[in-house]
């Protein structure tokens, strides 16, 4: 399979290169010790079209494929994950959601501000119990009249108090039944409805995480997405595609990781010759070139059969799960290249090691892809 990049792929991809460079990469550091999510960033990147890159033109959007989606995560995230993540959630999830269920109103009235990014968007599905069993939801949805009235509390979620809008599953129906959730679209400033606690994190800390509290919120029936209990399972689809933008987000991580590596190898000296002369790094280097090579192959095979509207359930998890642990174990062996100073935060590769962790847990652990995988090559 032919995967080199087209004319198209090749300039978004120098686009959003220049961008993070310009735009992203003189302030990582400073973000990322005040943890301040910087929505000017992505307002400028929605003027980029960086914000709907898979939406059609006609809402707005860029209307281009997965594998430019893919290469403007990596390019992004080569420089900052915080950036690659919070582009991927707002992409992938809150929009992509409202994109493949949407109706033909919802989706005039909320994509072209998606796209251009005159709106943040999240996405609540996880709860405080119900990470990975996220089918065991606890928050709810009960109709009154023409309206919904919602409890509960989401956790975890990406934009949860900058978001301007926010798609939401909710339990319907009865605990641990069939087809019990629904989605729901839920704008900020919504009484009953606020953003909660922000989580202090490892890494990825210029992407907001935070909770999202609903109580006694009511919205009309018209924001409802799609039918009334077929939440959980639309979830599922779009966490399908959502993890292709994992995939290509641990790959710029790793890909960022690589090259101050690589770099440094053959600067560094000691005992009077570059490091990257030893076997014990030019091996790491090998192994590191090698499992970036094999990662980038299985994401760009998932956009394939995603551009190509076939089903990607294991091939997307197949290539979460495989880029995310080797971008946790290219950063790993950057830091340890690096050596001293790659403690420090005078270097990059620390904060890839911090960034990386999170690609093997957000959207499904690699646990819960193991799981994805297994269920499917046993079918
Ligand atoms: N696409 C479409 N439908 C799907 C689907 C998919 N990828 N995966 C499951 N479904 C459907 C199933 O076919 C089933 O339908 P029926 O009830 O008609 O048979 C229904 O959804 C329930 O599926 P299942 O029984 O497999 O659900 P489980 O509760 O066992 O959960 C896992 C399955 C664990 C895979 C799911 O809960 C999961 O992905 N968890 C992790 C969630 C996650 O990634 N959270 C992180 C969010 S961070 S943004």
């Amino acid at each position: 399979m032919n995967f080199e990049h087209n004319e198209i792929t090749s300039q978004v991809t120098q686009m959003a290169r220049d961008f993070a460079h310009q735009h992203i990469k003189p302030y990582v550091m400073e973000w990322d010790e005040s943890q301040e999510f910087p929505v000017h960033v992505f307002k400028e990147m929605g003027k980029l079209g960086l914000m709907g890159v898979l939406v059609p033109e006609k809402w707005g959007g860029a209307g281009l494929t997965y594998f430019e989606y893919k290469a403007v995560i990596e390019e992004i995230s080569k420089v900052c994950g915080s950036i690659g993540l919070s582009l991927a959630a707002h992409n992938s999830l809150c929009t992509g959601h409202i994109l493949a269920f949407g109706n033909d109103e919802q989706k005039n009235k909320y994509l072209p501000k998606l796209a251009t990014a005159e709106w943040i968007g999240a996405w609540g599905l996880t709860e405080p119990n119900t990470g990975s069993d996220a089918g065991n939801m606890k928050t709810t949805a009960i109709k009154e009249g023409d309206e919904w009235v919602i409890n509960g509390t989401k956790n975890w979620i990406t934009h949860g108090i900058s978001g301007d809008l926010a798609v939401v599953m909710c339990r319907t129906g009865e605990p641990r039944s069939k087809n019990n959730s629904t989605a729901f679209l839920i704008e900020r400033g919504t009484p009953g409805f606020s953003g909660g606690k922000k989580e202090n994190k490892l890494g990825m800390r210029a992407s907001e995480t935070s909770e999202m509290i609903f109580d006694n919120c009511r919205i009309p029936d018209a924001n409802r997405l799609g039918n009334v209990g077929q939440g959980f399972k639309q979830a599922m689809q779009v966490l399908d595609g959502g993890r292709i933008s994992i995939a290509s987000l641990s790959l710029g991580i790793a890909k960022g990781a690589y090259e101050a590596a690589l770099k440094y190898a053959q600067e560094r000296q000691q005992f009077d010759k570059p490091i990257a002369s030893f076997q014990g790094i030019s091996f790491k280097l090998a192994d590191m070139a090698t499992e970036i090579e094999a990662a980038d192959l299985l994401t760009l095979q998932a956009c394939d059969v995603k551009n190509k509207g076939g089903n990607v359930t294991k091939i997307s998890a197949m290539a979460k799960y495989y880029a995310s642990e080797v971008s946790v174990k290219v950063s790993t062996d950057a830091v340890q290249i690096f050596g001293g100073y790659g403690y420090t935060k005078d270097f990059p590769v620390e904060k890839f090691y911090r960034d990386s962790k999170l690609c093997t847990i957000g959207e499904g652990t690699s646990e819960i892809q193991k799981m994805v995988i297994s269920r499917e090559v046993l079918k």
